[in-house]
C-alpha cells in the first residue's frame, strides 16, 4: 500500500534569491534551481505520487519550501503559522488548495507560530520542534489537535542546538522505529525508543533526507551517509539540491505530502 499518493509543489520564483538564508554559499542560480526543482517533481512522480505544481509566488520568495505553510495528516490539513514574518502570507494560498482536497482543515492561530519543517511525522507518533521559527505555544497548539486524531507527540526543543534552522533539518523518520539524526540531536531523551542512524560528521546536511513511499531521497554529494542508507534495502535517489541549499532548504521542504 502506498504511504503518500499526491504532492504540492510551488515553482521556485524568480526572486528565489531574495528569501531567508544564513547559508553564506552566494544567491542560487535560477535556471538551475528550476531544472533540480522538475527532477524532485519527477522522482516524487515515479515514487507513485500525482504531482501538483502551483505557479510562482512573487511575493513570497521563500513560497517554494511549501512543507513549511502545512501539516497534512489522514482525514485532516492544519494550516501553519510561520514565524518568519515574510512567510506568513504564504498559508492563505495553500489553505485553498487544500481544501480541494481535505474536509477537514485547522489553523494554527497567534500568538503560535510554527513551520512544517520542524514537524517530524515518525509513522504517526509525531516530533515537534521549538526552534526560533516554532514557538512552544504553537508546538502545543498542534500537539492538541493531533492528540484529537489519535496521535501523540513530544515537543523538542532545538533553540539552543547549533546549525538547525528547523527540527528535520537534523531529522528524518526513516520507516519503523528507524530515525536518521545528526550528532547534536542523538542524545535527546524522547529519541532513545527509536534505532537512530548517525549522520556523519560534514554531511549533516543530508539529514534532511525523505522516506516516500518504499524509497528514500537523499541529497547527492553525501557517499558515507548515503552508502549507509544503501544498507537499510531502500531504492536510493540521489538530488542535487545545490541551489536550494543556498537557501537553507532541504529535500522535505520542496513538497507537502499526504
Ligand atoms: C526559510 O528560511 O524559511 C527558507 N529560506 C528555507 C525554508 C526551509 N524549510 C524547511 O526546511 N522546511
Amino acid at each position: 500500500m502506498l504511504e503518500f499518493t499526491r504532492a504540492i509543489t510551488r515553482l521556485p520564483g524568480e526572486n528565489l534569491s531574495k528569501g531567508l538564508t544564513t547559508a553564506g554559499l552566494g544567491p542560487p542560480d535560477l535556471v538551475k534551481a528550476r531544472l533540480q526543482h522538475q527532477v524532485y517533481r519527477k522522482t516524487l512522480s515515479d515514487c507513485g505520487l500525482d504531482v501538483k505544481l502551483l505557479p510562482e509566488d512573487l511575493d513570497h520568495p521563500d513560497s517554494t519550501f511549501v512543507e513549511d505553510t502545512a501539516i497534512l495528516i489522514p482525514g485532516c490539513a492544519i494550516i501553519t503559522h510561520p514565524g518568519a514574518a515574510s512567510r506568513s502570507g504564504e498559508t492563505d494560498a495553500i489553505h485553498l488548495v487544500l481544501t480541494e482536497y481535505f474536509n477537514e482543515v485547522h489553523a494554527i492561530e497567534p500568538p503560535g507560530t510554527l513551520d512544517g519543517g520542524d514537524v517530524c511525522n515518525a509513522g504517526g507518533y509525531f516530533f515537534i520542534g521549538v526552534s526560533n521559527r516554532t514557538n512552544e505555544n504553537g508546538a502545543r497548539q498542534l500537539a492538541a489537535i493531533l492528540k484529537r486524531f489519535g496521535h501523540q507527540a513530544d515537543l523538542i526543543d532545538i533553540t539552543h542546538k547549533p546549525g538547525l534552522l528547523h527540527l528535520k533539518s537534523g531529522l528524518a523518520w526513516l520507516g519503523n522505529i528507524q530515525l536518521a539524526v545528526i550528532q547534536v540531536l542523538a542524545g535527546e531523551p524522547h529519541l532513545s525508543r527509536y534505532h537512530l542512524i548517525q549522520v556523519p560528521e560534514g554531511e549533516e546536511y543530508a539529514a534532511n533526507c525523505l522516506l516516500v513511499n518504499d524509497r528514500i531521497l537523499v541529497a547527492e554529494g553525501y557517499p558515507l551517509f548515503t552508502r549507509t542508507l544503501e544498507k537499510l534495502g531502500y531504492p536510493i535517489h540521489r538530488l542535487d539540491m545545490s541551489e536550494f541549499r543556498k537557501m537553507d532548504g532541504g529535500l522535505s521542504c520542496l513538497s507537502l505530502r499526504f
